[in-house]
């Protein structure tokens, strides 16, 4: 009788499990976000945060992850391994309870900072549901268990013991195959996404080594292991920044379970560059975390300058952009519950949150002020003047504003606006040269298509402030026709066109030209370009004839493939594209312009982290990391995506 119970309860909840597996199979995207590449790639940090949590535990010294041949995924830690005993609510071994009960993960865990996989935290049973096969090796009390999962996280058996091991000897690894039914895009893992990530864990958990293999590729590999954690990651950020004060300040501490750590240092530059994260994951929407930080730091910075005479009693105040200018920060907090919000719920919202980093931050600040005059009162300058600059830009912008230059009326005879004043619907071309520029116009829909030609050099703004940025024409040309305003005045509501197309060669002053536009959209207009609406226009290279059918293609491998395509005995003739200069009017609108046959590839922040490197290494001062970054990365830099 009672065996008949247990039994009884074994198979529906047997049943369960396979229905909770075959629901996330048929609908991946609501688990893991998408099943394209970036799915793909989630897969492995499923699995990777389960021993990062291990780590967080403080069990685990070294995670290794494989690419294999064949584009499975091995992921190995040193931990204590998944525990091997029965669990009391599904009747089965805990691992296989881990991988094939939905959301088991931490909830069976309990406690520690998991949600590291944060929109997505699912856990390991959603990975064995989108695999071909899993299979599960725990090394524990002197044993090698061993579980396979196929077709969708089926079991096909029972975890048993394979081997005996030293008994000092403890650790899981999990090897997995996704399954290329769900990732019908593509089942083939980029091994610098894999890097990228795997580099930041290994500074955001300092003392933890992580190990990246390519068996597809002899020789390809990587380690990353940082003793000194995001401290190192600031002085990785600012290596082509020219630091203006040795020390990078290193803030840590702890408020019951909530553990907070910053570093920071100010660079040359004028640019703010700070980066939060809560259990390892990146908040580019900031939070309280982040305002905690910032909200102490301007008063830190304002009392201190005050105390020692550097601030007047008849000056304004440090605002908290006077503060941040070329400031890197890192903020990265451990919450064993984080709320997240915002539109993209990566906003950190737990309100006790603020006040303990404020708290945290202030003491460690003022003290390093206070042991460090010398460094100090670098910084106190660096923000005083940025303050001076702001008073100056502000009255740069009123006099240029009274002489009516970012008045749109009046600048008519550069801009040729479109007539629709719907911004959803109206784009601006950005044009090099005024003979593209003339073909443009004649070439456009006037509807829905403004040109404006872009006539003298544009500055390149990393290396200039706002008010400099301001007494650059084409600049102030650019801010008036965008309609958004600029630094604290700027509105993203008052965009006047929704596409922002910059149209320059393809050739290598075109892409000189159009990382400018990038630089100055990414450090004064980064929302525009965070909402989208910067489109790189590609002019084809070649144009194909044959009867009566044109053809044009962006590259050598797009040629070879068309041509390949047509018929054997098909006579035809090609030819290199002009620059857009020497476009007529027609040839401009049919290769570059007509929203029917154009290509146009959105520019997108990806990383921003990563984009702030290329941009810093780009256009910065240093010509050394810019000519290396150049040769290394040359072929590519017509695709740069910042
Ligand atoms: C390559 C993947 O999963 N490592 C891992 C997972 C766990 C533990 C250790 C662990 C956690 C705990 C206790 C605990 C997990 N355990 C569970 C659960 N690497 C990998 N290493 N003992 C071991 O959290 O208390 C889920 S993950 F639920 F069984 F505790």
């Amino acid at each position: 009788m009672e065996d008949e119970r247990v039994n009884k309860e074994y198979d529906s909840s047997s049943i369960q499990v396979l229905e909770g597996l075959e629901a996330v199979r048929k609908r991946p995207g609501m688990y893991i976000g998408t099943t394209s590449s970036r799915g793909l790639h989630h897969l492995v940090w499923e699995i990777v945060d389960n021993s990062i949590d291990e780590a967080l535990a403080g069990y685990c010294k070294h995670i290794e992850v494989t690419v294999c041949k064949d584009n499975s995924i091995i992921v190995k830690d040193d931990g204590r391994g998944i525990p091997t005993d029965i669990h009391p609510k599904t009747g089965k071994s805990t691992v296989e309870t881990v991988y094939t009960v939905l959301h088991a993960g931490g909830k069976f865990g309990g406690g520690g900072y998991k949600v590291s996989g944060g929109l997505h935290g699912v856990g390991a049973s959603v990975v064995n549901a989108l695999s071909d096969w899993v299979e599960v090796k725990v090394y524990r009390d002197g044993n090698i268990y061993y579980q396979r999962f196929s077709h969708g996280g089926h079991p096909d058996d029972e975890l048993k013991i394979i081997d005996h091991c030293d008994k000092d000897r403890t650790g899981t690894t999990v090897h997995f195959l996704p399954d290329d039914e769900i990732f019908t895009e593509t089942t083939v893992f980029d091994y610098d996404i894999l890097k990228t990530r795997l580099k930041e864990l290994a500074f955001l958990n300092k003392g933890l080594r992580i190990s990246l293999y390519d068996e597809r590729e002899a020789e390809k590999k990587d380690s990353f292991y940082y003793e000194g954690g995001i401290v190192e990651y600031v002085e990785m950020l600012n290596k082509n920044k020219n630091p203006i004060h040795e020390t990078i300040v290193d803030i840590e501490g702890a408020d019951k379970d909530i553990k907070v750590e910053v570093a920071l240092q100010y660079n040359e530059s004028y640019n703010e560059s700070v980066y939060s994260f809560v259990n390892n994951i990146t908040t580019p929407e900031g939070g309280t975390h982040e305002d905690g930080a910032k909200r102490a730091l301007t008063r830190i910075m304002n009392k201190y300058a005050t105390t020692n005479g550097i601030l007047k009693e008849k000056d304004d105040p440090l605002t908290g952009e006077d503060c941040r200018e070329g400031l890197t920060m890192i903020i990265s907090v451990k919450h064993p519950n984080p709320q997240f919000e915002g539109q993209t719920k990566t906003k950190l919202g737990n309100s006790e949150v603020r006040g303990i980093v404020d708290k945290i931050f202030s003491e460690s600040f003022e003290r390093f002020l206070m042991e460090n005059p010398d460094q100090a009162r670098v910084i106190i300058d660096k923000s005083m003047t940025a303050s001076r600059a702001r008073v100056a830009a502000k009255k740069a912008r009123e006099l240029t504003r009274r002489k009516g230059d970012l008045d749109v009326t009046n600048f008519y005879g550069k801009l040729s606006d479109c007539k629709s004043k719907d911004a959803t619907i109206s784009e601006i071309f950005l044009v090099e040269g005024d003979s593209a520029g003339g073909s443009a116009i004649k070439g456009r829909d006037s509807m829905t298509q403004a040109i404006l030609p872009l006539r003298g050099k544009i500055l390149n703004v990393e290396k200039a402030r706002l008010d400099r940025a301001l007494g650059n024409e084409e600049i102030r040309t650019i801010i008036t026709a965008f309609g958004t305003g600029i630094g604290e005045e700027f509105d993203l509501s008052k965009l006047r066109y929704h596409q922002i197309i910059i149209m320059t060669d393809a050739y290598v002053d075109g892409s000189h030209i159009r990382v400018l536009l990038l630089t100055l959209f990414y450090r004064f207009f980064r929302p525009i370009v965070e909402a989208g609406h910067v489109y790189a226009a590609q002019p084809p290279l070649f144009c194909i004839k044959h009867g009566k059918t044109i053809k044009y293609v962006l590259n050598e491998e797009e040629r070879d493939e068309y041509l390949a395509s047509l018929s054997p005995n098909t006579k035809y003739d090609i030819s290199r594209m002009k620059g857009l200069g020497e476009m007529d009017a027609e040839e401009l609108n049919e290769t570059t312009m007509d929203i029917h046959k154009r290509i146009l590839r959105q520019i997108t922040v990806e990383d921003a982290i990563a984009a702030d490197e290329v941009f810093s290494k780009l256009m910065g001062e240093e010509v050394e990391p810019r000519r290396e970054f150049i040769e290394t990365n040359a072929p590519h830099v017509e695709n740069l995506d910042i």
